[in-house]
């Protein structure tokens, strides 16, 4: 019998090859894990479903073998045709019940929210997480709603009853704050994928969420 699998949102890396400087999106990924993300989604804007299908498999095998839970970004079809661990939606994705009744009960499902109220009816939802968007504003997504800033993320984290994950210009200059207002972890995109060490920026990253301290 399936059983949705555990998941720590700790350190979450959102994956974008556009930030990655050239090098493979495998490479980034691995290195990332060894410096200890503890979560992958896999998030490609600009690129054909076959392509998206053909990364999300590779990914597949990659994440498996590390024991890390794989997340598809929008595409219920391509986190079902890889039996991916999870889906990630945002607010104008497929609803939620659509998502659950495709990927069944032992699926993840995250949900980015981009206001307090949404963050507050999402506690009647059967999803597993909620994403905090964005927590900052980033040059990496700029049609975003209106940051929440870490009063914002101490908010929703006061009203949810679901695990929390902030995103959006989020580095280790201020990852320790957003753990400090309650989110039980950080996604990234560019603090990982654009380092020139995406393994060392990982560790560092990962270290900061875990013990909640400042970059010296
Ligand atoms: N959703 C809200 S902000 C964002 C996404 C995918 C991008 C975050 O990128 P970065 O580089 O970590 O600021």
């Amino acid at each position: 019998m399936n059983q949705k699998p555990s998941f720590d949102l700790s350190l979450y890396l959102v994956t974008d090859r556009e930030l990655s400087l050239g090098r493979p999106l495998e490479f980034i990924v691995e290195e990332a894990i060894k410096g200890g993300v503890t979560m992958v989604q896999l998030r490609e804007t600009s690129c054909s479903t076959l392509e998206f299908y053909q990364l999300a498999k590779k990914l597949k095998a990659l994440l498996q073998a590390r024991n890390v839970p794989l997340i598809i970004n929008n595409r219920a079809d391509i986190a079902l045709a890889v039996d991916a661990d999870g889906l990630h939606i945002g607010q104008s994705d497929l609803p939620w019940q659509v998502a659950r009744r495709l990927l069944g009960p032992d699926k993840i499902i995250g949900l980015s929210v981009e206001t307090l109220r949404q963050a507050s009816d999402a506690n009647e939802l059967d999803i597993d997480y909620i994403g905090i968007s964005p927590v900052f504003a980033t040059p990496t997504k700029t049609d975003t709603a209106p940051p929440f800033g870490l009063e914002g993320v101490k908010a929703v984290c006061a009203v949810s009853r679901h695990p929390s994950v902030g995103i959006g210009g989020i580095s280790s200059q201020n990852a320790a704050q957003i753990i400090a207002k309650g989110a039980s972890g950080i996604a990234v995109v560019s603090a990982i994928s654009a380092a020139e060490n995406p393994r060392q920026a990982a560790k560092l990253l990962a270290n900061i969420v875990k013990n909640k301290v400042y970059e010296m």
